[in-house]
């Protein structure tokens, strides 16, 4: 076990009970042309973390803890998608038109897959998910319970939506939460840092946060023989 120097307090690193989750690193909302752009966001905002979270990958990679990545997205049919998610934003860019890189967040597109960069890597779980929060109507507890997980490092995109979703529900559930903060992103500058001192305010009422430099190496020691 190692410590993590993180907010509010100090992170306790087992790797045999802690899972690496990265939300929704794909195509759609983090290349330029796709549709986070069409928006009008900013989409550089999002890339700044794809460098870290490789390095943090990585790490985890090596360190043999669970990776888990999800992707935002709908059946072809749309009959996961409530009509209240259908019919909110931009009338002209609506989940399902056809978009810079396929229908938008539809499973099987290539704008609904996850960036080059992070590809997941055999053995690595892939949880499609309708809604912003990993944990609603997906496999991802059950996965976790299985593999003896309790501690999650949250990362991805964006911050203040599924990622700030995600660590609600896992909180909720019991698993204690440290999201990575150069390895999240918001296309908001305000969002993401309030995001995450909401996650550690008030004793870490969320959760706990750490940059990526906190975590590398911790996640090194942590998974070195003695
Ligand atoms: C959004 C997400 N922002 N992955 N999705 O709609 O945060």
């Amino acid at each position: 076990m190692t410590s993590v120097d993180a907010l509010p307090t100090p992170f306790e690193l087992t790797p045999e009970t802690t899972a690496l989750v990265i939300i929704d690193m794909q195509r759609d909302f983090l290349l330029p042309g796709g549709f986070g752009e069409s928006l009008g966001n900013d989409v550089s905002l999002l890339q700044k973390a794809i460098g870290p979270l490789r390095d943090l990958l990585e790490a985890a990679r090596a360190a043999g803890i669970l990776v888990v990545h999800t992707r935002e997205g709908h059946l072809p049919d749309l009959s996961d998608c409530p009509p209240a998610k259908l019919q909110r934003g931009n009338p002209s860019h609506r989940i399902g038109d056809p978009g810079a890189f396929g229908r938008i967040l539809i499973r099987g597109e290539y704008g609904h897959d996850i960036v080059d960069e992070l590809a997941p890597v055999e053995g690595e779980i892939v949880i499609d998910k309708p809604g912003k929060g990993a944990f609603y109507a997906t496999e991802l507890q059950d996965v976790l319970t299985a593999a003896g997980v309790t501690r999650l490092l949250v990362t991805g995109v964006t911050t203040e939506v599924c990622v700030h979703t995600t660590v609600r529900e896992a909180n909720d559930r019991g698993y204690e939460c440290l999201v990575v903060s150069d390895c999240v992103g918001s296309y908001f500058p305000e969002f993401q840092r309030v995001g995450l001192d909401m996650i550690s305010a008030q004793g870490g009422i969320f959760g706990w946060v750490a940059d990526s430099a906190a975590v590398v190496p911790a996640l090194a020691l942590a998974s070195t023989p003695a």
